[in-house]
């Protein structure tokens, strides 16, 4: 890792599989129980708060009984931000908070946190451990909004977008880990990267939909790849 000045890592549900959280798009993953058209976009939370509500509240329910930890992957991430003397930017698309638990201190959250929810009008965040539900309103402003999941959904603008554009506009190295490959605008960085020049790596238990526009595709379990690659 010391020839690179500039890292971005994008993770994805993969990375958290082996700390027992669903991924989506798997045999068994959350679209096969779920359609995302009812609790991944805004038009299906207008059509049914209380349904999309529960969905969040049930997996955030399930995240903070304790029973979800990082993993070697999560633990390798930290050791190269520690021991990597460039830019280091970390870029997931899970909204659990499994790198940060780890040790992950430059940490963006694209789609969302779980443990937070959301004032619709001021965009003000709040922490949120517990369930939320439709009449928990905002103490931000003059007339309340009911809070809402601080969750990207599909049709919604990722977060930080600019900031990942200009690391991913400067980087040497992209390395992504555990993701499909098929929601973008994350599964369209690498191509971003590699016109910068950038140098990218895919970790994966299988290729994905964009494994062809990386240099190198390591197929495995992450947790076994991420501490093999960090060495
Ligand atoms: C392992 C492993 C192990 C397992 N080790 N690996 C047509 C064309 C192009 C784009 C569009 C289009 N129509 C609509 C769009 C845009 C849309 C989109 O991409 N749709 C596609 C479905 C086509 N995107 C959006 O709407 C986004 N916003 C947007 O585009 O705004 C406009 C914009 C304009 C201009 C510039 C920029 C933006 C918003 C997307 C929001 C996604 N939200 C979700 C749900 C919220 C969070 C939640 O509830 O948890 O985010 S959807 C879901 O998918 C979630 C994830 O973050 C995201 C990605 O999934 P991920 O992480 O890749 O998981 P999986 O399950 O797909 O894959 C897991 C992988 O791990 C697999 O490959 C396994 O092999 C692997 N794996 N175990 C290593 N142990």
């Amino acid at each position: 890792m010391s020839e690179y000045k500039k890292i971005v890592v994008l993770t994805g549900a993969g990375i958290s599989a082996e700390s027992g959280i669903d991924t989506f798009r798997s045999k068994d993953g959350l679209w096969e129980k779920f359609r995302l058209e009812d609790v991944a976009t805004p038009e299906g939370y207008h059509r049914d708060p209380k349904l999309v509500l529960d969905f969040y509240n049930q997996r955030r329910k399930q995240f903070c009984s304790g029973i979800n930890l990082p993993n070697a992957a999560h633990h390798a991430l930290v050791e190269l931000e520690q021991k990597f003397d460039g830019d280091f930017l970390l870029v997931t698309q899970n909204i659990d908070n499994l790198h940060e638990q780890a040790g992950s201190k430059s940490v963006l959250h694209m789609h969302g946190e779980l443990l937070k929810a959301r004032c619709p009008s001021s965009n003000q965040l709040v922490q949120w451990l517990g369930d939320l539900n439709s009449d928990d309103l905002c103490t931000c402003c003059q007339y309340p909004s009911p809070l809402r999941p601080h969750i990207v959904w599909f049709g919604e603008m990722p977060i930080g977008l600019d900031k990942i554009y200009h690391h991913l506009s400067e980087a040497d190295l992209f390395i992504a880990i555990g993701t499909s490959g098929t929601v973008y605008p994350a599964a369209g960085f690498v191509e971003e990267a590699k016109s910068s020049g950038a140098e990218s790596i895919e970790i994966n238990l299988e290729a994905s939909e964009v494994h062809s526009h990386f240099d190198q595709v390591k197929q495995g379990k992450a947790s076994q790849l991420v501490p093999e690659l960090v060495k």
